[in-house]
């Protein structure tokens, strides 16, 4: 039976949410950022990559991979990134204890499902490279910390080094040209801040026209907001959206989210040729997020849009009512809000 064994793992990962953007990158291979990033994972929206991982020397190679169904290709080198890394620290424990099975040299088995509909319009990259790391260190029942497995995360995509951790995370852009320090950390659990809530108005279910791997180095090379952006806006909001969270001080918070997203379009605006990835819906609730904290005189709402049309939209439970009440009263009654093109994703009230 022994090289029979069949050795499974199954885990999840979170969407995550920026509101300090990721965009830009100092090196494409190694996805290394021109400047940090800040996000919030959606856990009570509870949207999630499910993986289960297994090996076994009977599967008959070569490694494969399963999305909703779909087999996906395993030979892209961001996947063989993650898997040589993971491999390699197997190898290592393999090396220091000849007992153990050699689960390094087996053809692997990844099976992942989303557990949102692919319609509801958002970037599964993240969550899904997230999952998939996580869930074959658990099989190979390595050591490594979350910040640890982020990067390596971070050369599968990105923002899926952000989604190793649930609550408030930051990617650290790092310095070190082989990326050893460029990784996630968490800045609060998801508990620190228990009344934050997040509302996602789907205006378009549509994939993006301009994919974020090459819509990020395009304003890198062309837009002279850019730099502004990377070198001083970005790490002074880093700073301050970091104390906002942990003195769960939401005028702040709201306030630098907003600004970060409008930073980040203007310099997809500022791209030649120009992105455009929020359109007149995403602009309209742009509007009613503006007109809700007037109504209130203070900022009860703040909006981030990532690289497509669709609203987040993040505020305390203790507003609920003025919020996400309004958002879905409009979403019933107007045109473009309605039917397909607009839906709302809403977070549980705990
Ligand atoms: C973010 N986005 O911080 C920003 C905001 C989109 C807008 O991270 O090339 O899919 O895989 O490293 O991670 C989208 O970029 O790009 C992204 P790759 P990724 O969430």
């Amino acid at each position: 039976m022994g090289d029979r064994q069949v050795f499974q793992a199954s885990t999840t990962a979170p969407v995550n949410i920026a509101v300090i953007k990721y965009w830009g990158k100092r090196d494409p291979k190694l996805n290394l950022p021109t400047n940090s990033s800040l996000s919030v994972t959606l856990s009570q929206l509870d949207l999630r990559t499910h993986t289960t991982a297994s090996c076994s020397s009977s599967f008959s190679s070569p490694d494969s991979l399963t999305l909703n169904g779909s087999p996906q290709d395993v030979s892209s080198a961001r996947t063989q990134a993650c898997l040589r890394e993971l491999r390699q620290l197997r190898r290592q424990l393999e090396d220091s204890d000849t007992k153990l099975p050699k689960l390094s040299e087996m053809p692997l088995r990844i099976v992942s499902e989303n557990n949102f509909p692919t319609a509801a319009g958002l970037a599964s990259s993240a969550a899904g490279f997230a999952a998939l790391v996580r869930v074959i260190a658990d099989l190979y029942q390595l050591s490594s910390t979350p910040t640890e497995l982020s990067r390596i995360a971070r050369q599968g995509s990105g923002s899926a080094c952000r989604s190793l951790f649930g609550g408030y995370v930051a990617w650290e852009k790092g310095t070190e040209a082989d990326g050893s320090d460029s990784v996630a950390v968490e800045v609060a659990p998801v508990s620190h801040w228990p009344e934050m809530r997040a509302l996602i108005l789907v205006v378009s279910a549509e994939k993006k026209g301009v994919s974020s791997t090459s819509g990020m180095q395009a304003t890198v090379a062309t837009s002279t907001l850019f730099p502004e952006r990377a070198e001083r806006t970005v790490p002074k909001r880093m700073e301050e959206m970091k104390k906002a969270i942990l003195d769960r001080d939401f005028d702040t918070f709201g306030k630098v989210t907003m600004r970060d997203s409008n930073s980040f379009h203007a310099t997809c605006l500022d791209t030649d040729p120009p992105i455009f990835y929020m359109n007149d819906i995403s602009r309209a609730a742009v509007r009613m997020v503006e007109e809700i904290n007037q109504a209130a005189g203070k900022v009860i709402a703040a909006y981030t849009f990532d690289a497509g049309p669709n609203a987040v939209i993040y505020y305390l439970a203790e507003n609920e009512h003025a919020v996400a009440g309004l958002f879905k009263n409009i979403l019933g009654s107007k045109d473009g809000w309605a039917g397909s093109r607009g839906s709302a994703v809403q977070s549980n009230s705990e």
